[in-house]
């Protein structure tokens, strides 16, 4: 009988990566679901407070664009940005505890949900202004130019930044000055309550490179290996050829906009989240790796056991972890004197 690992060459082939990659790629988008249901669960639960948006059922763009990265890249990103950092290779138990607020938190407690930021694995936050951070995607884009580095930077970018002025001068600085920035806008098809009909006059998205001459594609956001290649190619043309990209990602958010609007139910059918929920990238890539042998059934079971234990683990630490002291309200702050 055939050993299980000869059995696995040939299907995991047919997958298009091999097993190990197959095996990351889940395990990340587990981590990335876990640790916001989790969160869910912690919010409601008032240990977190504030703001808390969260990104299920859009797990795969996050997963899909960093498995093509290298470490030294960067990542920026909105408030919707849990799944961004994690996948960027943040410790999942100092990114809870900055949404617990504790002073073990990637930002010292100080930023919450919204903003994370984690130098050490290049993750340049969690911005809560919609559309602000094009333009600052646009000068790291044109920082890595000018000291003469072959990284690239992803910034992620929701549909409601589109209608935005940034957007537009972010999108022509790019192409004007070759940045090697790659822009991924996450259209889930809402910006709050505002369906992109009511927003946009355009509504694929990705046709706004073709005006300022970028390279733009739209992808399927719920298939991890679809934005896998594309963003791949995206990555090719900014680290050779300092070329931007814009890449529409058609995804969609299973939760509403933030904890304060939990079910998205007053502007969206319960028909039409059914009808996403069964396009569910975690769900779809769990039944292609089986499909395919890629992985059996029981190295998914460990990897979900993983998973769940890391994130428990991340739990017990933001809850161990200390608030910060009242005298740190003043330090970290930009003044002049
Ligand atoms: C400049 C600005 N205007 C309004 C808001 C309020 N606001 C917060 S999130 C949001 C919706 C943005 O939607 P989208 O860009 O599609 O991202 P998504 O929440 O769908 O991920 C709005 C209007 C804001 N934060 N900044
Ligand atoms: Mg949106």
């Amino acid at each position: 009988m055939a050993r299980r690992t000869d059995v696995r060459k040939p299907a995991a082939a047919a997958l298009g990566v091999d097993a190990a990659t197959a095996r990351r790629l889940l395990a990340d988008m587990m981590l990335i679901r876990r640790f916001e249901e989790k969160a869910a669960e912690s919010y409601a639960l008032g240990k977190i407070g504030g703001f808390l948006h969260l990104s299920i059922g859009e797990e795969a763009v996050a997963d899909g664009a960093t498995s093509v990265l290298r470490p030294d890249d960067y990542a920026i990103s909105t408030y919707r940005e849990h799944g961004h950092c994690l996948a960027k290779g943040s410790d999942p138990r100092r990114a809870m505890a900055e949404l617990y607020g504790r002073r073990d938190g990637l930002c010292k407690g100080k930023g919450g949900s919204m903003h994370l930021f984690d130098r050490s694995v290049n993750f340049l936050g969690g911005h809560a202004i919609v559309g602000a951070h094009l333009p600052l995607a646009a000068g790291v884009g044109f920082a890595i130019k000018y000291q003469g580095g072959d990284q690239v930077v992803v910034c992620y970018f929701g549909d409601g930044a589109v209608p935005e002025g940034e957007f537009h001068e972010a999108m022509n600085l790019s192409a004007l000055w070759k940045l090697p920035v790659i822009w991924i806008c996450e259209n889930n098809r809402y910006a709050m309550g505002t369906s992109i009909e009511r927003a946009l006059a355009q509504h694929d998205i990705y046709k706004f490179g073709e005006v300022y001459g970028i390279p733009a594609e739209p992808m399927d956001g719920m298939d991890v290996l679809a934005v896998r290649t594309t963003v791949a190619r995206a990555v090719e043309r900014a680290r050779r050829d300092k070329m931007p990209s814009l890449l529409e990602a058609r995804t969609y958010r299973f939760r509403g906009h933030s904890m304060r609007d939990p079910a998205g139910a007053v502007y969206r059918t319960k028909e039409e989240v059914e009808r996403e929920k069964l396009r569910d990238p975690i769900v779809l890539f769990h039944a292609r790796v089986l499909e395919t042998g890629a992985l059996a059934e029981a190295d998914v079971r460990a990897i979900e056991k993983d998973v769940n234990d890391r994130i428990d683990e991340a739990v017990a630490f933001a809850d161990a972890s200390p608030e910060p002291p009242l005298e740190w309200l003043l330090t970290d702050i930009f003044k002049e004197d």
